[in-house]
């Protein structure tokens, strides 16, 4: 921007906004990113936490329980959402207090019961604090969605205090993530609504990997016997 214009566009503003607005939003914003960052040392903690069991278990079953590990941090524009949907004020202390999946890691396991032992082996941990349990796979959803989501609360150590953060953990197995990606890229692709046939479509193939699952799983106990 040229130095004159960059001129004007302050003094409006300045017009516009007394110091003191400016100076609250100023102050507002860094709240934000403060808070996001205690999120994301959060997701970090825990992502260590299963680091470590990954690499326990592969030392005493010559395999990996682990396949891969996503985290991500809930964009501004859904908390937005979440929080209008829930009818509570855009703020920072609603954020955090009524959000639990603002900080979100996803543990993708090898097969069935590894999602057991590791969420077991986590929840173990003398620091982790289970807020909250959601069995889908033991219960799936209607549509077929099987996951074990945890609501957790992980210690975070910050040069003056601790602070407990919630992460939400979504442990599934490579079989229940497939389908759940092709689900998420088809239902947020369309502007329409799945028709019945499609609903009954998805529901087969989330049986379907359900049955590879429970193979594979047979299978991994044949082997291990
Ligand atoms: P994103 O972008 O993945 O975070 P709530 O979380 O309270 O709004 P609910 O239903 O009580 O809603 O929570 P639940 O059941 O624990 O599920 C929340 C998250 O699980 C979703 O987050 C998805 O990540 C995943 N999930 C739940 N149901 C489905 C489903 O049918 N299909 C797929 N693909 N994923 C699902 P968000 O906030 O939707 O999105």
């Amino acid at each position: 921007m040229e130095p004159k214009r960059d001129e004007i566009v302050k003094h409006q503003l300045e017009t516009a906004f007394t110091a003191d607005v400016l100076e609250w939003g100023k102050d507002y914003m860094q709240r934000f990113t403060t808070l996001m960052a205690y999120y994301r040392c959060a997701m970090m903690e825990v992502e260590t936490k299963l680091h470590v069991l990954d690499v326990e278990y592969s030392l005493q079953y010559d395999r990996n329980p682990i396949n891969s590990i996503k985290t991500r941090l809930k964009s501004a524009e859904s908390m937005r959402e979440k929080l209008q949907k829930m009818g509570l004020p855009l703020s920072i202390s609603a954020i955090e207090d009524n959000l639990s999946d603002v900080a979100g890691v996803r543990v993708i396991c090898s097969f069935p019961k590894d999602v057991y032992t590791i969420a077991d082996s986590l929840l173990k941990q003398d620091d982790i604090q289970l807020v909250q349990i959601k069995d889908y796979i033991k219960n799936p959803k209607p549509n077929g969605y099987r996951s074990l989501h945890l609501i957790i609360t992980v210690p975070i150590f910050l040069a003056h205090e601790k602070k407990l953060m919630r992460v939400e953990v979504q442990l599934r197995t490579i079989a229940m993530d497939s389908w759940a990606s092709l689900e998420h890229q088809l239902r947020y692709k369309k502007d329409y609504d799945f028709t019945d046939e499609m609903k009954y479509e998805l529901l087969l193939c989330a049986n379907l990997s359900a049955e590879l699952d429970a193979r594979m799983d047979a299978l991994r106990s044949q082997v291990k016997d």
